[in-house]
């Protein structure tokens, strides 16, 4: 027999500085894990090759974005390397409400804004490199951006990394299939957390007052 108690959906945050890994470790999560719902986010940068609006970001003109911000349709929204950032607040309200998680790949400046609105609800990893050399070998390997971009991102590593601290939790990506596992177990142990399963009461009562139920 497989026992349903009902839960309460959480907010898993990733952060890392660019070319920690992390988007790998995104898509390996919710492609493995069904009740798992991805943000995602708007922004004024421009689509990658192979961006698709919508999927990645949904991507926005400035005028556009900052209507957004004066309807307060934000969760949370933030500057990052000269671009706007924001997370749409209703799909996430919605995914909550049907019993799913969210995944939110931000910034540490979202993620503060995020435990702000919702303190018990967020669990926060932040994603580290095995060394600077690799994280500086992941920025050159991406072919996307021009130099001076991954020039001003390395230099803007060491200010996303500073705030390693503010995290719930820290993985170091030195091997993907470790990390992925690291993450899995955080999500598991996270979901089994007393507080985030409310139908527990209810459960508990059965069990010792079967008669009543
Ligand atoms: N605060 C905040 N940060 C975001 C949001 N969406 C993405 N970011 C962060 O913005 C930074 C740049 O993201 P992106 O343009 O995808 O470039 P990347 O560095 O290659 O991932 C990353 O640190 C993201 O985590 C958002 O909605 N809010
Ligand atoms: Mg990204």
């Amino acid at each position: 027999m497989t026992v349903e108690i009902q839960r309460r959906g959480l907010m898993l945050v990733l952060s890392s500085p660019s070319g920690a890994g992390k988007s790998t470790l995104a898509r390996w999560l919710l492609k493995t894990d069904p009740d798992l719902t991805m943000s995602v986010s708007a922004t004024t940068r421009s689509p990658r090759p192979g961006e698709v609006d919508g999927r990645e970001y949904h991507f926005k003109d400035i005028e556009d974005f900052l209507r957004m911000v004066q309807q307060d349709e934000f969760l949370e929204h933030a500057v990052v390397f000269g671009n706007h950032y924001g997370t749409p607040k209703q799909p996430v309200f919605d995914a909550l409400a049907a019993g799913r998680d969210v995944l939110f790949d931000i910034d540490w400046q979202g993620t503060q804004q995020l435990r702000q609105q919702a303190r018990d609800d967020v669990v926060s990893i932040f994603v580290l490199p095995p060394s600077r050399e690799e994280l500086e070998r992941r920025l050159r390997g991406r072919a996307e951006d021009p130099p001076d971009v991954i020039a001003k991102r390395m230099a803007k590593a060491d200010g996303e990394i500073s705030h390693w601290a503010e995290y719930d939790y820290v993985v170091v990506n030195d091997d993907v299939a470790r990390a992925q596992e690291q993450v899995r177990v955080i999500l598991q142990a996270e979901r089994l957390k007393r507080e985030r399963q409310p139908g527990l009461v209810r459960f508990v009562d059965g069990l010792m007052r079967p008669e009543a139920n």
